[in-house]
């Protein structure tokens, strides 16, 4: 047994870090990564998690705001000076409060760092990860021409990632997907709609079927699992769900009515570490693949996801890109590189593996907050 956490102060710590390219999808255009920092102290023992949430609602409901309040307000004092048996206890402890599954996850993975590097061990061993290489791909969003789009593609195959995905919308789908096809024969192939189309467009989404994507990620409403039901009985292409899955009982849901064949698992959306677990394990029970999807996170959230794609059925390449993908600096040393055949070797070193540039921290942040117990 080892002794509980006892949490002695968090803070709280919003940073805005401008990304190397502007990243467009069917909802929105980001030009920053505007993220709320947590980090968790427990007697000089320290851990980091990163909020996924933006600062406005159109991926998910939650925004910076939303999120920071949050977290001041109800779930941190909830926490502190109280021991947590566990970090797998800590989405239980905070059932009180409905929702806010970003917020949740941001200090439940916060903890479950300090744990690992408490233990000595890195996050992917505390966790149970069982590889130590991931294989990734590539998000790649909506740009002003299709040569734009294809000259980014190329970039991508150059620097060996090992599936690209191209985010789509109505008017930017088919033809998009048969330039990128036509000139990749073989290129691992995804799409991402991130809820734009409505049942009614299953005809539009039954065109893409000839182009041998691996998968069609969240073609429709984030609520609506029936009507993917539905599509899926319309076209040939398998369905993955990303904001559909807000955790193991929805996973279990979707895939029992043939609502998706394969799930993107995000820690923020699904509340952290253990109920991300859950989820795998819900997939893997109904025999379904899972992968890490990405919310642009700084290196932060990135060695997160490192980590929990080191468990056994994350089966299919990860949006878990490098460092310079994203940002000229990223907030971690050394920043996340790309090894040998698009893969990512999982820290090995206690905790995130990384060391936090704090420097680049500071220069970052846009407010900053301790709370003590
Ligand atoms: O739907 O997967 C998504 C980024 C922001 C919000 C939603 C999504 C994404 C991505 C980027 O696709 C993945 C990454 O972090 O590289
Ligand atoms: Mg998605």
């Amino acid at each position: 047994m080892t002794a509980p956490i006892v949490l002695t102060s968090v803070e709280l710590r919003e940073v805005r870090l401008p990304l190397v390219h502007p990243f467009e999808t069917s909802f929105g255009r980001m030009e920053a990564r505007q993220a709320i920092l947590v980090t968790a102290e427990s007697n000089g023992a320290r851990g980091h998690g990163e909020c996924t949430a933006q600062p406005e609602p159109l991926f998910s409901a939650e925004t910076n705001v939303t999120a920071w309040h949050v977290l001041e307000e109800f779930l941190v004092p909830a926490l502190l000076g109280k021991g947590i048996a566990a970090p797998s206890e800590i989405w239980n402890a905070l059932r009180f409060a409905r929702g806010h599954p970003m917020a949740k996850a941001a200090i439940e993975t916060a903890v479950h760092d300090l744990a690992a590097r408490r233990g000595g061990v890195s996050l992917s061993r505390y966790l149970g990860g069982t590889r130590d290489r991931v294989t990734v791909g590539i998000s790649l969003g909506i740009e002003p021409t299709l040569d734009a789009l294809l000259g980014q593609v190329e970039k991508a195959v150059a620097r060996g990632y090992a599936r690209v995905k191209l985010k789509i919308k109505p008017g930017w789908d088919v033809e998009t997907v048969r330039r990128v096809r036509e000139r990749f024969p073989d290129l691992r192939l995804t799409a991402d709609a991130n809820a734009a189309y409505r049942l009614e467009d299953a005809d539009r989404l039954a065109a893409l079927d000839p182009f041998g994507l691996e998968m069609i990620e969240q073609p429709l409403d984030y609520e609506d699992l029936f009507d993917h039901a539905e599509l899926a009985k319309r076209i040939a292409t398998p369905l993955c769900l990303d904001e559909s899955i807000t955790g193991p009982d929805a996973a279990r849901h979707a895939l029992r009515i043939g609502a998706c064949r394969i799930i993107n698992i995000k820690l923020g959306r699904v509340g952290g570490h253990a109920r991300a677990r859950a989820v795998h394990d819900a997939a893997l029970a109904a025999g379904a693949p899972v992968w890490c999807g990405g919310m642009l996170e700084t290196g932060i959230g990135r060695c997160h996801n490192l980590a929990l794609a080191s468990l056994p059925n994350f089966r299919l390449p990860g949006d878990l890109s490098a460092s310079e993908r994203y940002f000229a600096e990223d907030l971690i040393d050394p920043p996340v590189t790309l090894a040998g055949a698009g893969t990512i070797a999982v820290p090995s070193g206690p905790g995130l593996g990384h060391e936090l540039r704090w420097d680049r921290i500071e220069a970052a942040t846009l407010r900053a907050r301790t709370i003590r117990a």
